[in-house]
């Protein structure tokens, strides 16, 4: 069946030869036909948390999705936590809201700044990004291409302490090692111990740092003139209110004669979702309501083709050096070797001919360019 008589047969057929009908051809039915495929399809996000180990990462991100995410998690106690590497570990759950499915990868990296030395302690992290990146290249790059697992990291939610005056040595390099392969969103954590004062210098101070040390966080992208005024103001708050200075809770307690989640002191109680103690709502709205779509292409667009630019030039450099027929893209080893094994590998043969040329061609493109 081709694609054309698959949609075609999407579009509801009438009878009568209305006016309308002579009008219209009926692509003014594409957006609808996208929505439907990509609610069938189904989503997906990674998400990323990162920073200090008791920041209270795993906290939020409970709370972010209203979901138990970290049910059987084991606390270790101070003697293990001392000698504790950072190691990471990841959660998926599917979500479902109003029939539309949603895969929410969050890949936790608990631990950091436990070690005695926390010297590069965001190598594990960067390791991680890449190496997703690097699947995804080489599903990318092998035969079935149609169902690839996208497990990029779309973000990364960044927690800093809210005890300094401002970013300390480790969080500017935390956020250089990782700001070319990932969107990060820097926040502030607990942010239930700082008066609204105290947050409101924070946050001008590492906005200035985050400048003067040329960190590159994630950019919400420029509001279109288009817009609705009501749009465009909270638009405009958003960018104002980074970094989100959040609070995250496991427990619900009783607020106004309502059951909130919340945090109970003696003398009386955080709500998470109360836009007056804190960003959180502004933080999970923008992250799953208005900008997890941009999250997601930024990724592919910027990140991830940064990766594959780099990883072509080198494969290019390299051919040009040996000047030898090697195969290009590193493949994975086939599990059985057997009668399909050899279908599979004069395919594969032939797809790497392929490759070979389409590389060559941007070679010579990269060369035009350069002169
Ligand atoms: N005051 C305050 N405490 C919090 C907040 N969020 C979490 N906590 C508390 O901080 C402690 C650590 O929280 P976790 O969520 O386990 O912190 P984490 O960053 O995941 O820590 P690691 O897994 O060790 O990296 C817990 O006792 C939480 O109850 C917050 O917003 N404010
Ligand atoms: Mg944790």
């Amino acid at each position: 069946m081709t694609s054309n008589i698959r949609y075609k047969s999407r579009i509801p057929v009438k009878t009568e030869d209305s006016t309308e009908e002579k009008q219209y051809v009926g692509f003014a039915t594409l957006p609808n036909q996208v929505h439907r495929k990509s609610v069938k399809k189904g989503f997906d996000f990674t998400l990323m948390v990162a920073g200090e180990s008791g920041m209270g990462k795993s906290t939020l991100v409970n709370s972010l999705f209203l979901t138990d995410l970290y049910k059987d998690r084991k606390l270790l106690n101070a003697e293990e936590r001392i000698n504790q590497t950072v190691e990471i570990i990841k959660h998926t759950v599917d979500i479902e809201e109003k029939g539309v499915k949603l895969k929410l990868t969050i890949v936790d990296t608990p631990g950091f700044g436990d070690a005695v030395n926390n010297n590069e302690c965001w190598k594990p992290i960067t390791d991680y990004i890449d190496q997703q990146f690097e699947q995804y290249f080489r599903d990318e790059s092998g035969l079935n291409r149609k169902n690839i697992q996208d497990n990029r990291v779309h973000c990364c939610l960044y927690f800093i302490p809210p005890f300094g005056h401002g970013l300390r040595p480790v969080d500017v390099e935390f956020m250089k090692a990782l700001h070319e392969k990932v969107n990060i969103i820097p926040l502030i954590a607990k942010a239930d111990c700082l008066t609204p004062n105290e947050i409101k210098k924070l946050k001008d101070r590492i906005r200035e740092e985050i400048d003067k040390f040329g960190i590159k966080v994630y950019q919400f992208p420029e509001c279109d003139s288009d817009e609705d005024e009501e749009f465009k103001q909270l638009d405009k708050e958003l960018k104002e209110c980074t970094p989100f200075a959040v609070i995250g809770s496991n427990t619900v307690v009783e607020a106004r004669g309502q059951r909130v989640r919340g945090r109970l002191y003696p003398w009386g109680i955080v709500e998470v979702e109360n836009q007056s103690h804190c960003d959180f709502v502004k933080l999970r709205n923008m992250l799953i309501r208005s900008h997890m779509h941009d999250l997601k292409d930024v990724t592919c667009d910027v990140h991830y083709e940064n990766y594959r630019a780099q990883c072509i030039q080198e494969m290019t450099s390299k051919l040009a050096q040996d000047n030898r027929m090697e195969s290009p893209i590193p493949i994975l080893p086939l599990s059985t070797p057997d009668v399909e094994t050899e279908k599979l590998i004069k395919m594969k043969d032939e797809e790497l001919k392929r490759m070979q040329e389409m590389l060559n061609k941007m070679q010579q493109q990269m060369h035009d360019k350069d002169q």
